[in-house]
Order: C-alpha cells, then structure tokens, then sequence
C-alpha cells in the first residue's frame, strides 16, 4: 500500500475518536513471536490448553511459572516497533485509545497513554490466593509475601474471566469511535474477537492491518495486507495531515 485509499484517506483526517484493537502480530516485528505462526509460534513448542489455563497452573506450576519466566525475559530485552510508536505519536494529536490482547507492555513503553489490557500484562506477578500483585522474589514459583501461596503471571487464561471492568472499558471506547483499527489479530480468541463487530454493528469504519486475511477480513471497510510497523506509520502520518487541510 503506497498511500491508504481516498476514502480510508479521509476517514483518517477526520476521525477524532480511534480506536486500535492489537493482536499478537503488532508485537512480531519486535521479535516477540505470535501465537499462531505454526513454525515459530510460541505454541509450536507449547500448547496453548496446556500451558495457559488454571488448570496447567493447578498441575505443574513450576513448568507454567518457567514458561512465563521466559517470556517475560524476552519481552525485556525487546523494543515497540514503528507500529507501536506510529500509534503513541497518533496518540498525541487526536484521541487514540489501545485495546489490546497483548501482555507485553510494549505499547506503555512506546508512549501510549491511554491502554486497556484485556488479558492482562506478563511483566505483572499477583498471589494465585487472591492477595494482588506482589512483587516475586525467588522460587518458580515464588511464594506469595503475604500468604505464601504460589505467585502467579498477572494475565487472563483460557477460561479465566477477564479484569474487572476492562471488557466494558473496551466496549464503551468502541461504541464512541469514529474510527477502529484491528491490527495483527487472528480473530479467534472471544470475547477480544466480538470488538471490530461491534464497531461494524455500531457503523463505525474498522481498518484490518493484518499480512493474512481474517474472519474480519470480508466485513472490514478497509482490510490492508501488510504489516503493523509498515502500514501503521503511513495511516498515522496520513491522519496528522489533516492537521494541514484543516488549517486550510
Ligand atoms: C473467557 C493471555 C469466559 C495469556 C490469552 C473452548 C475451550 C476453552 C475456552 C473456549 C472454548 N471456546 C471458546 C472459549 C473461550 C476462550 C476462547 O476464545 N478460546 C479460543 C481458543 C476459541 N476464551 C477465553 O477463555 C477467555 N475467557 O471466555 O471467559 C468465562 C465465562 C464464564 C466463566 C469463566 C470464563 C479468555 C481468553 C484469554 C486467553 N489469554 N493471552 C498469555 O498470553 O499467555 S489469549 C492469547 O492468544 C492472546 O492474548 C491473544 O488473545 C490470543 C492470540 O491471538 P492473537 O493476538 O490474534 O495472535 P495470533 O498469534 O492468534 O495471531 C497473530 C495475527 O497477527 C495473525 O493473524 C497474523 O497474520 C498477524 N501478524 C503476524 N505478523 C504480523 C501480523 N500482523 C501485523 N503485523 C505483523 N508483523
Ligand atoms: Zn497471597
């Protein structure tokens, strides 16, 4: 995609209320792998029922607790791409509200002001007896400071509701859009995936950015194949253009 179509083009200058909705593949261009690349994907060596459910927690803990020991060490050493510092930038000249699934933190670290974590953040550790978030100290798992329950990763398993209130923060920030974008998501994991509907039913525009099609492809106004940080920069400069127009 050289310049966004004339009528995304438009969309973009106007809309003063947007909305991404970010997947896993927004993370891929920082080197975090995505849960569905078959090869590479992080559930090609793990799978995801065995691994990120209550019930792999109840059963071996500290295979669970390793698990995300690794991840949270790769999402250390890791950067936000162009994609997730094209939205922080957006994020400073109109109102750009992130829904994500991702629980890498990389969007907060980017700039983004205004996030919801719907399934939570892997840099988070919390008592797995209810106590909140407790810093880990040694162990795998580390034992809760308060109780001595074993901690737990502050992220929403399969099965597992989501945080207080975050659903209804989503749901409410997609019904105001003028504007929703689904980047870097497969569309399989409910309720994350009702979101760019939503929006649809709403009759507000939705923008896929995904390389591959989407059970939301045929239903978006705009489906770009492409990825987040190629494609994200060229919307967020073609929206701050309108900066330009307008002063016309
Ligand atoms: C709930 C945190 C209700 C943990 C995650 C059957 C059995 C069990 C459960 C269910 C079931 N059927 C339905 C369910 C419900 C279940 C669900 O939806 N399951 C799916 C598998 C069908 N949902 C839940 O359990 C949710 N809770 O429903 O509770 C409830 C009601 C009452 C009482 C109790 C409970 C909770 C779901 C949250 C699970 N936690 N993450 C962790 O990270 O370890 S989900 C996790 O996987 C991610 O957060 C994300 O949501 C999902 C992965 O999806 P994506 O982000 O889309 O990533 P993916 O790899 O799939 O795709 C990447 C995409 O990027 C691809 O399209 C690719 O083309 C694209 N891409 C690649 N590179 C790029 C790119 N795009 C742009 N640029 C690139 N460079
Ligand atoms: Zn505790």
């Amino acid at each position: 995609m050289s310049e966004p179509p004339e009528d995304l083009l438009h969309c973009l200058r106007a809309a003063r209320r947007v909305v991404a909705l970010t997947g896993a593949g927004m993370s891929a261009e920082s080197g975090v792998p995505t849960f569905r690349a078959a090869q590479t994907g992080l559930w090609a060596r793990f799978d995801p029922m065995d691994l990120a459910t209550p019930e792999a927690f109840d059963r071996d803990p500290v295979r669970v607790w390793q698990w995300y020991a690794w991840r949270r060490e790769l999402v250390g050493r890791v950067a936000p791409n162009a994609g997730h510092r094209a939205l922080a930038d957006w994020g400073r000249r109109a109102h750009v509200t992130i829904v994500t699934q991702n629980v890498d933190g990389l969007h907060q670290q980017a700039g983004s002001a205004e996030v919801i974590e719907l399934h939570g953040n892997l840099r988070r550790s919390v008592c797995s007896a209810g106590c909140g978030v407790q810093s880990p100290g040694a162990g795998e798992p580390p034992p809760c400071p308060q109780c001595g329950a074993p901690l737990r990763p502050d992220v929403v398993w399969f099965g597992e509701l989501l945080p207080e209130g975050a659903l209804e923060s989503a749901m409410a920030v997609v019904q105001a859009a003028d504007l929703v974008l689904s980047v870097g998501s497969s569309n399989q994991v409910q309720p994350a995936a009702e979101l760019p509907f939503l929006a649809l039913r709403n009759g507000c525009p939705v923008a896929e950015v995904n390389p591959e099609a989407t059970p939301l492809s045929a239903q978006a106004d705009w489906s770009l194949r492409g990825t987040a940080a190629a494609l994200l920069p060229r919307l967020a400069a073609a929206a701050s253009r309108r900066g330009a127009e307008s002063d016309e």
